[in-house]
């Protein structure tokens, strides 16, 4: 999609502190850090919203889901992270390319549920 910022950055038309990228993924530093390791884990391939993945999308987010870990720890958060994904309005998704938060790094997160 060539209006989302997320896409964009894949094609490298906006910078990004990119941490990981493969030929399926890319993962990047968030622009607006809420802690010292604060990852955004993306599928190159363009998906709105967790409420839009379907079973073709299952293989590629396995084998997003399966780097996040080794992300984490390279990036720091060698003592547990947290992996947020905000889904349409009501979940607060501020850009509509499928993405996993990783944050970490720091003091232990007050407990969300
Ligand atoms: P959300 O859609 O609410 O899950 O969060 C979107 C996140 O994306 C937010 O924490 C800020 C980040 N963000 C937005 N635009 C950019 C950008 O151009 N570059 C980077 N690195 N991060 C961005």
């Amino acid at each position: 999609m060539s209006d989302c910022i997320f896409c964009r950055i894949v094609k490298g038309e906006i910078p990004a502190a990119k941490v990981y990228e493969d030929e399926q993924m890319l993962a990047f530093k968030d622009i607006r850090p809420i802690a010292p390791v604060h990852v955004l884990v993306i599928p190159k391939r363009h998906i709105e919203s967790l409420a839009t993945v379907g079973e073709e999308d299952a293989a590629l987010l396995g084998h997003l889901f399966a780097s996040i870990g080794k992300i984490a720890a390279e990036q720091g958060a060698t003592d547990g992270f947290r992996t947020i994904i905000n889904s349409g309005r009501v979940g607060g998704q501020e850009v509509y390319h499928l993405h996993a938060h990783i944050i970490g790094g720091g003091a232990p997160l007050p407990a969300m549920i």
